[in-house]
């Protein structure tokens, strides 16, 4: 896997996770600017592990010239249970995209860590893994995966840009670090 995130923002850990895990006003935006559409999620609700999850289901657009314009997609996500309200957050989510080529052979699995670091800041983490539901041909496993770095990569840098963005936003005029 690869780590596409590991920095500090001047965000409690409940903010950070308000803004990427709930229906906020940043993760609508967000999306927006992605050209992700059709948006419907459930509620977070405790399954029988004690874990809570939910799902969303979304339109994305995509930029990748080797495949179409649309895909449908399916984001389950879990947040487990060793998590600590303030303190500590961590998120599977597994992104399924329905329409493009090799669907049925692949999925993506993004770690979120958000870790308390002071009352005003927190640690953000993401590492994503390209997992295989069936083992595909070498060459074609390769062009997958590299396809998918490629976008990936381009979706958390502009993740990290917004977030920036919200964090001057949201600590202009107030001087505590
Ligand atoms: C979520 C991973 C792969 C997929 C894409 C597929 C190429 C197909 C390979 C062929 C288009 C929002 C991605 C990047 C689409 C976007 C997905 C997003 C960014 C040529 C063999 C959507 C996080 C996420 C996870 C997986 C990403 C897809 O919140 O390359």
């Amino acid at each position: 896997g690869r780590l596409y995130m590991n920095r500090v923002f001047r965000f409690s850990a409940d903010k950070m996770f308000e803004l990427l895990f709930t229906d906020s006003y940043f993760s609508r935006r967000f999306m927006n600017a992605r050209k992700i559409t059709g948006a419907t999620s459930t509620s977070w609700q405790r399954d029988a592990s004690g874990s809570m999850k939910r799902s969303l289901n979304y339109t994305i657009t995509i930029t990748n010239p080797l495949v179409g314009k649309f895909s449908t997609a399916t984001e389950n996500q879990t947040l487990y249970k060793e998590s600590r309200e303030g303190h500590y957050y961590l998120v599977d989510s597994e992104v399924y995209t329905h329409d493009v080529p090799y669907h049925d052979y692949f999925y993506t699995l993004n770690r979120y860590c958000i870790i308390r670091n002071s009352k005003h800041k927190c640690r953000l983490r993401i590492y994503t893994d390209v997992k295989y539901k069936k083992q595909p041909w070498g060459f074609v496993k390769s062009f997958i995966t590299k396809n998918s770095w490629s976008g990936l990569e381009d979706y958390f840098r502009h993740l990290e840009a917004e977030l920036l963005e919200e964090e001057a936003e949201l600590t202009q005029g107030s001087s505590d670090a």
